[in-house]
């Protein structure tokens, strides 16, 4: 059995989820996991790894339907809440995935896909409680499929087995000591590593309580501390810098009651960016805390950290955490001098197997003899690693989202009025980096306010661009290829 699952079983009573106001115990949450398990598999031995995905808001039905997936033997493929049906569709696509689970709320999205024969829908809401032989689950069978966003153009399915998943959850509750009387908030969302592997599955694998919010909410998030249940908060810099702000504007005794409640914190954690020196000193006045800041990708869960117990170091992001090996290689992939610059490459039980259906992007992403390629540029610094900057200026981190402009320049070109666009990460105290498109009309002129809206259906709002300009002409080399250095430098200007 998934250790992970089997483990709920020397917890029974105690709590593992809290949403909307309602406690769940470990028992119940193996309970509704097999009814989802005997279900999905409507009499079959073994779903063989078919992908089941799903569109519930985080909480007690996410967590047991993602079990019951894997506990059925298929690989679980959350989707985005916030997703247009554009970007559902190229995931259900992509993946051929067998079946859907949807909470109601989702039904009229995924209404057109209805007609398809070949997907089985189910709702959310919809298991009775059942029970049922289940197969055996070997930890090298795969497990999850997360969407991310790389150089080429669409997103890619990172596939990780369960032992992957273990090894990236093992390597956290280990360094940062988790123990059954933790109790963590999630306001993270959960298609992507941080709110599913270091948050949620952290939590449940150690025992401990995890309590959701499912739209982030500073006030509520406040509230929530201020009950005094809380005691680790993980999030993107973005929300760090959102509820600093919230709680400058608060009148003195509410900041008072509030900072007196997160000295009660054992852990406080910040990563998915760029983790700025001027949040991590204003959050330490508010909280009393230095965040500790850690360093991970979809591919391979958490790799480097700084310490739970030993100096956290502005700026840096640590050391390789246990079973992650870490070099800094150059462009040969040749690991580089010590204190030279180099990309991150890792190797470790950690790494995902495969991206899906995409063997030849699965083999350029590692070294010929097995090192993964983050494609992140850094430098081993006073004992610490530090980011630099990336090997590709198509990636862009906006708000803790990775998005590739390759793909919003490809959506922008299909608007009848532009003929060309750039598409760049514009440095942003709030958000990292906000997105902007350098267009090339047809016409002499575009409504934005139209545009936005015809992307609206296309792309999440997270990969909508934010800022706008025109040119006649991209910005080009010599060699003919577009400098994105360049259409920044005008946004900056
Ligand atoms: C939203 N808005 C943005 C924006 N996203 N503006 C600029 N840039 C962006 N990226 C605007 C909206 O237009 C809206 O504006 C307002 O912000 C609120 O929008 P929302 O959609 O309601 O946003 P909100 O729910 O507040 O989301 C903000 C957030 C979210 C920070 C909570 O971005 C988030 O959950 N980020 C976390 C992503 C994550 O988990 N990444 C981990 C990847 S794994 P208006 O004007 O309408 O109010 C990984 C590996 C690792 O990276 O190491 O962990
Ligand atoms: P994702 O592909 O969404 O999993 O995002 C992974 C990327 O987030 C990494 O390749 C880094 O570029 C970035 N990242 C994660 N943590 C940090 C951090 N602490 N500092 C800087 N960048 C980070």
């Amino acid at each position: 059995m998934i250790n992970l699952i089997q483990k709920a079983n020397d917890n029974l009573n105690r709590i593992a989820i809290k949403s909307d106001e309602i406690s769940y115990t470990y028992k119940q949450l193996l309970n509704a996991s097999e009814s989802v398990a005997v279900d999905l598999l409507g009499g079959k031995d073994d779903l063989n790894e078919q992908r089941v995905a799903y569109l519930v808001q985080p909480g007690f039905n996410y967590t047991a339907i993602q079990w019951g997936i894997w506990r059925a033997g298929g690989i679980a493929i959350p989707l985005c809440v916030k997703h247009p049906f554009a970007s559902i569709k190229y995931v259900l696509d992509d993946t051929s995935a067998a079946m859907v689970i949807c909470s109601s709320e989702f039904e009229d999205l995924l209404s057109p896909l209805k007609e398809r024969p070949e997907i089985r829908f189910m709702s959310s809401d919809g298991f009775s409680s059942k029970e049922g032989n289940l197969p055996d689950i070997k930890m090298e069978r795969r497990a999850l499929i997360l969407y991310t966003s790389g150089t080429t153009g669409n997103p890619k399915g990172v596939v990780t087995t369960h032992l992957n998943i273990e090894t990236q959850i093992t390597a956290l509750t280990t360094s940062w000591e988790w123990h059954k009387d933790d109790h963590i908030l999630n306001v993270l969302p959960l298609h992507h590593v941080h709110g599913i592997i270091n948050v949620m599955s952290c939590a449940l694998w150690s025992g401990a309580c995890c309590e959701f919010l499912t739209k982030f909410s500073a006030k509520k998030i406040f509230n929530i501390f201020c009950q005094n249940e809380v005691n680790i908060f993980m999030a993107v810099p973005t929300i760090y810098f959102k509820l600093i702000a919230y709680w400058k504007e608060l009148p003195i005794d509410q900041q008072q009651t509030i900072s007196a409640s997160l000295k009660d914190f054992r852990l406080m954690v910040s990563g998915s960016a760029a983790l700025p020196i001027s949040v991590l000193e204003e959050w330490k006045g508010i909280s009393g805390h230095t965040l500790l800041e850690r360093y991970g990708m979809t591919e391979m869960g958490m790799a480097i950290s700084n310490s739970y117990r030993e100096t956290r170091m502005p700026g840096h992001i640590g050391n390789p955490l246990n079973k992650v090996v870490v070099r800094l290689a150059d462009e040969q992939n040749t690991e580089v001098a010590s204190g030279s610059q180099g990309e991150i490459q890792v190797k470790g039980p950690n790494v995902f197997k495969e991206y899906w259906g995409k063997p030849e992007a699965t083999a350029e992403t590692f070294t010929k003899d097995g090192w993964f390629k983050t494609g992140d540029i850094a430098i081993y610094d006073n004992g610490y690693y530090r980011i630099l900057g990336r090997n590709s200026v198509d990636i862009i981190k906006s708000g803790g989202y990775k998005i590739s402009a390759l793909e919003i320049e490809e959506v922008l070109r299909k608007h009848e009025q532009i003929k060309d666009c750039g598409v760049v990460g514009i440095p942003d105290d709030e958000w990292g980096e906000i997105i902007g498109a350098s267009l090339i009309l047809k016409e002499e002129d575009i409504d934005l306010e139209e545009l936005n809206g015809w992307l609206k259906d296309k792309l999440p709002g997270y990969k909508t661009p934010r800022k706008y300009i025109f040119q006649e002409d991209l910005p080009r080399n010599v060699m003919g290829k577009v400098t994105k250095k360049e259409i920044t430098k005008l946004f900056l200007n």
